[in-house]
């Protein structure tokens, strides 16, 4: 049960289902999310709460439960479809299993810039928006993070390096991009990734200099090639019931503090890029620009990739990346 701001709103208050509070004052929104504090992407999301209490003058307050606190990680998706809260961040790409679509941004070296990025973005989004929509859900805003490198205990120069090492992944693409790698794929979250390292459950993993800077991952790797694989990106969802249920303004509201932090968080995730990976060097990791044999190969396997995904993606899958190509 909610504690309620004041006794106004504690005799007017009513509690809608688990993690909505509505009152004659107002509504709060409990809001999970994955990743900790620290991580950008929640700064962003901080930022977006804050601006749609601002705009709606208290009237809808949004409270983060961030890393995994109130969910975890892989039930916020449906924590949020079956209306336990009606408002939740999680990784796009974790849900490719339901909905191949969500995995494009994961596919090995099909968008590796932040432009072909955005240029993915847009040739997702409408099928996106109707998958969610058919599953009572509405998308806010999604946010990439940087282009994603590889983190080891040595220096990798082919493909063949990556045999039988231990492969921190975090969804279905990953661990098959290990599995062909011959590395062993291990799936963890972000919060759990140092103790995954100290107890030696993984050896490797493919992420983003913010996260790598976030785990310090100078504790337990000693070198991040820069290979740029892909730019995945995270999305924040609405139950349709829930945001039916605020009136227009308030709506209006929320969608512009969206469109505000959709731009914002890509603008933060470029800074990030190359401010993060200064401080994996600073911090004593040796920043390599990678092989021409290692791209090579890492490019091979990612084709074969892409090859299998469109079968399994079928037509909307085809159409995603014909907009994505047209562009
Ligand atoms: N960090 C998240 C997702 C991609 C990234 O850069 C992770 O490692 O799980």
């Amino acid at each position: 049960m909610k504690l309620y701001k004041n006794a106004t709103a504690a005799l007017a208050g009513a509690v809608v289902g688990l993690g909505m509070t509505v009152s004659a004052i107002g509504a709060t929104w409990d809001m999970p999310t994955p990743y900790p504090d620290k991580t950008f992407h929640t700064v962003n999301i901080a930022a977006f709460a804050d601006e749609v209490a601002k705009a709606t003058n208290g009237k809808l307050e949004i409270k983060i439960h961030s890393a995994g606190s109130l969910f975890k990680h892989p039930e916020i998706k449906n924590a949020v479809r079956g209306g336990q809260v009606p408002i939740g961040e999680f990784f796009m790409s974790l849900t490719e299993n339901d909905w191949p679509i969500f995995g494009a941004d994961s596919q090995p070296f099909l968008a590796t810039t932040f432009d072909e990025a955005q240029k993915l973005w847009e040739a997702q989004k409408p099928v996106v928006t109707e998958l969610l929509d058919k599953a009572g859900m509405v998308p806010l805003f999604s946010v990439t993070w940087p282009p994603q490198g590889l983190y080891t205990k040595k220096a990798i120069n082919t493909v063949d390096d990556l045999k039988g090492i231990k492969f921190r992944t975090y969804n279905a693409t990953l661990e098959l991009f290990a599995n062909k790698l011959g590395a062993a794929p291990t799936q963890v979250e972000v919060p759990d990734i140092p103790q995954a390292f100290a107890t030696g459950r993984v050896e490797a993993m493919i992420t983003s200099p913010s996260t790598g800077v976030n785990s310090k991952a100078w504790d337990f790797v000693t070198h991040y090639t820069d290979i740029k694989a892909w730019l995945p990106k995270n999305i924040v969802v609405v139950n349709k019931r829930a945001f039916r249920a605020l009136d227009e303004e308030t709506r209006q509201a929320v969608l512009a503090a969206a469109a505000a932090a959709e731009a914002r968080g890509w603008e933060m995730s470029k800074k990030e890029t190359e401010e993060q990976t200064k401080v994996l060097a600073e911090n004593g990791i040796v920043v390599v620009t990678p092989s021409a044999e290692l791209m090579d190969g890492l490019k091979a396997i990612g084709a074969s990739m892409l090859e299998s995904w469109q079968k399994t993606a079928g037509s909307e899958g085809a159409a995603v990346l014909q907009a994505f190509q047209a562009k």
